[in-house]
């Protein structure tokens, strides 16, 4: 069995197109009802009408990425209960309409974060790139975080400040641009007010604490979700570490296993990302995916290349740290062993030939993502074929 193709579409809003999608060779689509505010159910006439538009295209839309969880279930703050009912009835929803799997994360405030979305690859393509001493002079001398400096070492600090005194205006304004865009799918922009305002929210929430909320909202929703079969896959942290003084609770090995384990239940599962989990040297994505293999049901498969300093970039999807063989190697095991195929999308893609032209959801390029499918779609064919003989 091979892993069902997928790509991600943000909807009718999208400058890639479901026929892009479907030209690259995807059978599935992966997407989410952007225009439903955080905290809301899901209509079943919402969902049927996006399952027809994808069906209209040819594929068929099997992984909701994401169902998002609201600010108050992360900080169990304001309308938490009812939001986790909510959250209840939209899985119920899913279900009815036949959606199998429902990616989400437990990110406080923001999701993904980059300080560049252009980095300049020596072939000419476009990258997402995370420099660390560029994030913390956005930390400590744009955002003025109060507090911030006691994040960083004297040395970190040090290069920051000679990093920001570099920096032309016009760089200052994208790099704040870029380090709050983390929201695909919405064009929404914090405001460094906004922002700060939304951190301070956390001040009493440390990483245990959140990590409490997410096993309650576990423990509720995970026995609904097994019920109307369908399974949830919670997407690490990207990147997989405490940003901007906020906890980040699904960034290790330990993380995922602590998170299986509060609410045991074969819909209790992972969106296992390689890379966000591999932009940290500590975790071992092998090991990982031997131990957790039962409970990944959504793949999204990427290469980073980490350097000394922590910054790292996207790298082509065969090269970067990853073993990408390796990887798919044990993917196409753990297919066997269960005898199911597991959605999986080429995650992110380089910016290139006519997607430079073009203006997309950071990394959805349409060209670099076909890219990337087309190398990860080989290498899975070529092992398939010898593992087979
Ligand atoms: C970034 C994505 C994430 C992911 C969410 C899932 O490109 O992989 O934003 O969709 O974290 O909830």
């Amino acid at each position: 069995m091979l892993m069902e193709q997928t790509m991600r579409w943000f909807g009718p809003n999208d400058p890639v197109s479901l026929s892009d999608i479907r030209q690259s060779g995807c059978t599935g689509v992966v997407t989410a009802l952007h225009h439903i505010p955080v905290g809301e159910v899901w209509a079943i006439e919402e969902i049927a009408k996006r399952k027809q538009v994808i069906k209209d295209a040819g594929m068929s839309w099997t992984v909701i990425e994401s169902l998002p969880v609201s600010e108050d279930i992360k900080k169990q703050s304001g309308n938490y209960l009812q939001h986790i009912e909510n959250y209840k009835q939209s899985l119920r929803n899913v279900a009815q309409c036949g959606l199998k799997v429902v990616t989400y994360n437990f990110m406080p405030v923001l999701d993904w974060m980059r300080t560049d979305i252009s980095y300049m690859m020596p072939d000419g393509s476009r990258a997402l790139y995370f420099e660390r001493s560029a994030f913390i002079a956005f930390d400590l001398f744009l955002l003025k975080r109060p507090g911030a400096e006691h994040d960083y070492t004297e040395e970190e600090i040090k290069k920051a400040r000679f990093r920001f005194e570099r920096m032309t205006d016009e760089e200052e304004e994208t790099l704040f641009r870029n380090a709050l865009l983390g929201l695909p799918g919405s064009e929404e922009q914090f405001t460094e007010e906004q922002i700060l305002k939304a951190l301070k929210t956390y001040e009493d929430i440390d990483a245990a604490k959140l990590k409490a909320h997410l096993y309650y909202f576990l423990q509720q929703i995970v026995p609904v979700a097994e019920e109307c079969g369908l399974k949830m896959a919670i997407h690490p942290d990207d990147p997989p570490y405490a940003v901007l003084g906020l906890p980040r609770i699904v960034s290790t090995e330990q993380d995922a296993a602590d998170l299986l384990q509060a609410a045991p239940s074969p819909a209790n599962g992972l969106c296992f990302c390689t890379g966000s989990f591999g932009a940290r040297p500590d975790n071992d994505l092998l090991k990982m995916l031997k131990r957790f293999g039962d409970h990944i049901h959504f793949l999204h498969l990427r290469n980073t290349k980490r350097d000394a300093e922590g910054n790292f970039y996207e790298a082509d999807h065969l090269a970067g740290d990853s073993d990408m063989y390796e990887i798919i190697k044990e993917v196409l095991l753990i297919m066997q062993r269960r005898n199911i195929s597991i959605p999986m999308r080429p995650d992110h893609g380089h910016q290139m030939l006519d997607d430079l032209k073009k203006t997309t959801y950071p990394g959805y390029s349409a060209i670099g993502r076909l890219k990337g499918l087309a190398e990860l779609r080989g290498v899975e064919f070529g092992i398939f074929r010898s593992l087979k003989s």
